[in-house]
């Protein structure tokens, strides 16, 4: 017998053996289909479940792409690419050579054309296969969500600031993508706390990774004054000159806050101002005495007591106080909004309450920007045209909003029981605070933002936002500490689909930012809740 003859009975049985595989493969992947019943989410299982917020629908091919050293990027927007190149630069080691405007792709391309119209303003389709990848969007902020896609389907190492080993590969498919919601938000407190520009634009590039695209910045309040205001420097340079505690405090310059503003467009997000009224005022009332209705100014204020300083309702120059602030805050302020505050007034008569915010509602109207406000505004009736009002309680029903809702004011949700990240994870937590209850990652998720208040239906529902109030916050550290992993659960709520809503799916793709968090320097908290990869 030949030796050739006596290998063909191996050979087929080595063929019989790998069909039989390749039709159970088949066989398996058809069953998942069948079984998650949902159409082109069917392939999800194929996709690695490391993307949070949670796409729209993701397809698996079953091919992989691994980044080569000699890759190159091609972008329709300059800063989006440089943005990705930036990142993959310091990780991979590689060159990545970025080109703005080529007519033929990259080995990873960010293209304005192409997109499916679904995609909307700030949506992306996103198509790796064997040889490269490809992100398609309408509009440039949905290239920089495609990207954060990217970067989240790519190993956690890739988010390190120096070279690591790779390889880079990435599972191969197609992604479509869009959010639920258009307010996605973030709010930092500044007055309790001072922050620089570069902490909050650390916090805003933290943010950015899961598409969030408001950052609303608590300005004023009781302990401090955080903006130079030209025809009030009172406010900033004594009105800002401490803060809860009793530290230095400080205050930004206006070229401060317009870096801000530019750093957060540069991440596709959208500052909104708030300075906080009539109440959460001492520091404005210490530093202007004609500001009091008894022309005696306060001693400023380090403790963290609210409610106990207002605004003098019937001063007239009160209201020239508000126009001047409100008119230079605007004149920097590219974004729609400015947010009045007018939480916790409680040493402000209703009465009073309602003239007041009336008034300041006209003057955020005649500075030609929209009313935000916290959801209390809607006490005084029906806010103007355009306005949004943020719901904090921890009810849910808040009957006043619920009307102004049915006239069209947009509703932000911020339950505090839910969505403030200065809330504490468990009664071990050593930062933050109880009074709306404690919040660990499932109660962080577990609640749906456009069915959730009495009479306020899905579509007056504008999107959600995570305040982080700093009473007990001083450092980078904590926020990261507070914001991670709770501001991804909230991130999700506002731009995946309710269909996508999965504790037990969210907890994995969650425990998948671990090792990218690590890799930053992120210093979150490790929930028990979750069971994050060894080493994170
Ligand atoms: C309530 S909720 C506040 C803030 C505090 C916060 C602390 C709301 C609109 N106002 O003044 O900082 O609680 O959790």
């Amino acid at each position: 017998m030949s030796r050739s003859a006596a290998s063909r009975p191996v050979l087929r049985r080595l063929f019989l053996r790998r069909l039989f595989v390749v039709v159970l493969t088949a066989l398996g992947l058809v069953c998942a289909g069948l079984s998650s019943g949902a159409g082109p989410a069917t392939a999800a299982s194929a996709f690695p479940d490391t993307v949070v917020p949670a796409p729209v629908s993701e397809t698996a091919n079953g091919t992989t792409f691994t980044l080569p050293a000699g890759a190159t990027l091609t972008s329709d927007d300059a800063g989006t690419g440089g943005y990705l190149a930036g990142i993959l630069r310091a990780s991979t080691g590689y060159a990545l050579p970025l080109t703005v405007g080529a007519t033929s792709p990259g080995t990873i391309a960010l293209s304005l054309s192409g997109a499916p119209a679904t995609v909307g303003a700030e949506g992306y389709q996103l198509t790796v296969s064997r040889t490269g990848v490809l992100i398609q969007a309408q509009q440039a902020a949905g290239l920089f969500h495609g990207v954060q896609t990217l970067l989240q389907l790519l190993p956690g190492a890739v988010m390190s600031p120096t070279v690591q080993p790779g390889p880079w590969t990435v599972a191969g498919g197609t992604i479509l993508d869009y959010p639920r919601f258009g307010y996605r938000g973030a709010m930092l407190d500044l007055a309790r706390h001072f922050f620089t520009v570069a902490q909050v634009e650390r916090y805003v590039d933290e943010l950015a990774l899961y598409k969030i695209n408001y950052l609303h910045l608590h300005l004023s309040d009781d302990q401090g004054w955080r903006i130079a205001i030209n025809s009030w420097p009172n406010l900033a340079v004594y009105g800002g000159s401490t803060e809860v505690g009793g530290g230095p405090g400080g205050y930004w310059t206006q070229a401060d806050y317009s870096a801000v503003v530019a750093y957060a467009a540069s991440r596709f997000m959208t500052v909104v101002p708030e300075i906080d009224m009539p109440g959460h005022t001492n520091a404005a009332l210490a530093s202007y005495a004609p500001l009091n209705c008894n022309g005696v100014a306060p001693s400023l204020y380090t403790g963290t007591n609210v409610g106990f300083s207002s605004l003098c309702v019937s001063l007239p120059l009160t209201y020239t106080f508000v126009d001047q602030v409100l008119g230079e805050l605007a004149a920097l302020t590219p974004g729609p909004y400015l947010h009045i505050g007018g939480d916790e007034a409680s040493s402000t008569s209703a009465s009073d309450y309602a003239t007041f915010i009336g008034k300041v509602e006209q003057i955020v109207t005649a500075h030609g920007k929209s009313v935000m406000g916290w959801h209390n505004i809607a006490d005084a009736g029906t806010p103007p045209a355009g306005a949004q009002a943020q719901f904090w309680d921890t009810t849910t029903s808040a009957p006043n909003l619920a009307a102004a809702a049915a006239n069209g004011t947009k509703v932000v949700m911020s339950p505090a029981n839910h969505a403030y990240l200065d809330m504490k994870y468990n009664h071990r937590t050593k930062l933050g605070q109880t009074w709306a209850g404690l919040i660990d990652v499932n109660t962080a998720y577990g609640w749906d933002p456009g069915n959730y208040l009495t009479g306020v239906t899905g579509s007056e529902v504008a999107g959600v936002e995570g305040p982080l109030w700093t009473e007990t916050i001083v450092t980078s550290a904590d926020i990261d500490y507070m914001a991670f992993p709770r501001l991804p659960a909230l991130a999700e709520l506002g731009w995946s689909p309710w269909s996508t809503h999965s504790q037990t799916a969210f907890d994995a793709r969650l425990g998948a930012q671990g090792p990218r968090w690590k890799a930053m320097g992120v210093n979150y908290y490790h929930s028990t809740q979750i069971s994050w990869p060894a080493g994170s």
